[in-house]
């Protein structure tokens, strides 16, 4: 085996004290998804949107990657095989625990869009109060987070990906939304082996070769040491 497909979700950030989007305190909770995930909400209350993505990005600012993460990043490090961590989460701690082969499809808290110019900008302060686009100056930046209803990013380098892959493992996901939610069945199209690593059974478990229920912190690391030791 020597090409693995890494999807990841919320879950796989829940022990870095980030929520989860379905859980019973998740973050749709306090604001219904269609007022703060969708362009449309966005047109309709922009303020209300930009607070929610302050909110979210001062939190990942302030979260530390846990052992699931530095697991990953342990593997980016060692295999020598092909690798891609698409991730649906818009947090950087993929990256902040060592990985490098990481694919936001979703975007990322600490990234500004300008809607004026098309440039994108790493961003860790408020949007809230339009602050100057720093390619042209205008006061248009937008989260840089695909909302429902728009086009994930690279969509074309993950098919691509997993038209390869040789094992698909899936980590903290839900199998709610799609096409991630889909990309499973794609991998096995193509051959692939697939495992699901999660609290609770996804609503894809039906097809996965093989299911570990538990925490991430804990299923991960394991997971990583078997892969190592071939
Ligand atoms: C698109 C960014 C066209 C925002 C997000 C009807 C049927 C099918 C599809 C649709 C439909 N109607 C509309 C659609 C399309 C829609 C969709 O799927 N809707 C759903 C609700 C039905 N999708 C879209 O609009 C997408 N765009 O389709 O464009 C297209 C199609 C194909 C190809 C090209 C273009 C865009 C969707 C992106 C929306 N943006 N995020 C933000 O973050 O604010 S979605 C957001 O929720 C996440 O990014 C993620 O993708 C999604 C699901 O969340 P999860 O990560 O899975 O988290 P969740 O809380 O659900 O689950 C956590 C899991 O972890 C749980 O299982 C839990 O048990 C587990 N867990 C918890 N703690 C731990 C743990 N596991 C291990 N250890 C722990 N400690």
């Amino acid at each position: 085996m020597d090409n693995i497909v890494i999807l990841t979700g919320a879950g796989i950030s829940a022990e870095s004290g980030l929520k989860t989007f379905r859980a019973e305190d998740g973050l749709w909770e306090d604001h219904p998804v269609e007022e703060v995930a969708t362009p449309e909400g966005f047109a309709r209350d922009p303020d209300l949107v930009q607070r929610f993505y302050d909110e979210r990005r001062a939190q990942v600012l302030a979260a530390s990657p846990n052992p699931a993460h530095e697991a990953l990043g342990r593997l980016d490090r060692e295999w020598n095989g092909e690798l891609l961590i698409v991730t649906q989460n818009i947090d950087n701690l993929h990256e902040s625990g060592g990985a490098q082969r990481v694919l936001h499809m979703h975007g990322e808290a600490l990234s500004a869009w300008c809607r004026a110019c098309d440039a994108r900008h790493r961003w860790e302060a408020s949007l809230r109060d339009g602050p100057p686009c720093p390619a042209c100056g205008n006061a248009a930046m937008r989260p840089d987070i695909v909302w429902f209803g728009e086009m994930p990013y690279q969509m074309d380098r993950i098919f691509g990906a997993l038209a390869g892959a040789e094992l698909f493992v899936s980590i903290g996901t839900s199998g709610a939304v799609y096409p991630a939610a889909g990309f499973v069945q794609q991998a096995r199209e193509h051959g692939a082996r697939t495992l699901e690593l999660n609290f609770e059974r996804s609503a894809g478990s039906g097809f996965f070769d093989e299911t570990r229920l538990g925490a991430a912190s804990a299923l991960v690391p394991e997971w990583v040491d078997e892969v190592l030791a071939g």
